[in-house]
């Protein structure tokens, strides 16, 4: 039987999909991962958080869109190379002119649980369109998610959908500051672009977002977890801006404001 080591977890990304990334802020690879890493990333998911995707402890911020648990993909030999294909397109996709290297900024599992019964975490509604920057309190741009659907998935599971061009909007502020409204409703700019419909993923697709790209997804209305690993590169220059980070503990790795993230917490995935 072919293991991990055995398979090439991922393809190149051709100059067609880094110029579809480019114009419109995402872009569908497809059969861009083994089903073989993929069954290893399923297996390892439920194992986390339970065949249910909800078996975790919470992991401190409720929001509907997804349960969630910090996967530390590449402390696993079985993940890692898969990080490092991930890094090369990264690469590819942010295009600098300097020869930049793509840290490793987060990655973990993102069940969407089911609408249609009571969880135990929160994660178990729709996604409201939002864009991540400001999220991330990062001083550049260039960040993106590799959005890693584990199954077969459309539209019925809540996948996603892209408002193609928003990432040439600037930043947008943070999903929380909205005061209830829809960002189109705060930037009616992005009603003027065009939504894709939400993605049908077969095993192995995936897409990818800019971190400027307004986003959003459905509710799941599967009777079990839409499951998702989301991998988050950096240009590996980018600094933290000194606000409150989502993602990261900045006292946990001795960060200051404006200093580089540390390569041991933030690994290196393409040079
Ligand atoms: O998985 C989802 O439904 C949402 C993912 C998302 O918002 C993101 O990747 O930023």
């Amino acid at each position: 039987m072919a293991t991990t080591t055995d398979i090439a977890p991922c393809r190149a990304v051709t100059p067609e999909e880094v110029a579809h990334y480019r114009d419109k802020g995402w872009v569908l690879l497809k059969r861009f991962i083994a089903p073989e890493q993929i069954a290893v990333l399923l297996a390892k998911a439920r194992a986390a958080m339970g065949e249910d995707g909800d078996s975790n402890p919470p992991y401190g911020i409720d929001q509907p869109y997804f349960n969630a648990q910090a996967a530390s993909g590449y402390a696993d030999p079985a993940v890692r190379p898969m990080l490092h294909g991930i890094g090369a397109a990264a690469k590819a996709l942010m295009a600098r002119k300097a020869d930049v290297p793509v840290r490793l900024f987060n990655d973990f599992f993102a069940p969407k649980l089911p609408a249609g019964k009571k969880t135990r975490n929160q994660g178990n509604g729709a996604t409201s369109f939002h864009q991540d920057f400001i999220t991330f309190a990062v001083d550049r741009s260039g960040g993106m998610t590799f959005w890693i659907p584990l199954e077969s998935y459309g539209p019925e599971a809540g996948t996603m959908s892209f408002i193609e061009g928003s990432h040439k909007l600037g930043v947008l502020g943070n999903y929380t500051s909205y005061d209830g409204k829809d960002i189109r409703e705060v930037w009616p700019e992005l009603t003027d672009l065009p939504m894709t419909e939400q993605v049908h993923y077969e095993a192995g697709d995936i897409t990818v977002h800019s971190h400027f790209t307004v986003h959003g997804a459905g509710t799941n209305g599967l009777d079990r977890p839409r499951w998702a690993y989301l991998v988050l590169p950096q240009p590996a220059d980018a600094r933290w801006n000194g606000a409150p980070p989502e993602a990261f503990v900045p006292d946990a790795h001795g960060m200051t404001p404006y200093g580089r993230f540390p390569d041991d917490a933030f690994p290196i995935i393409a040079g």
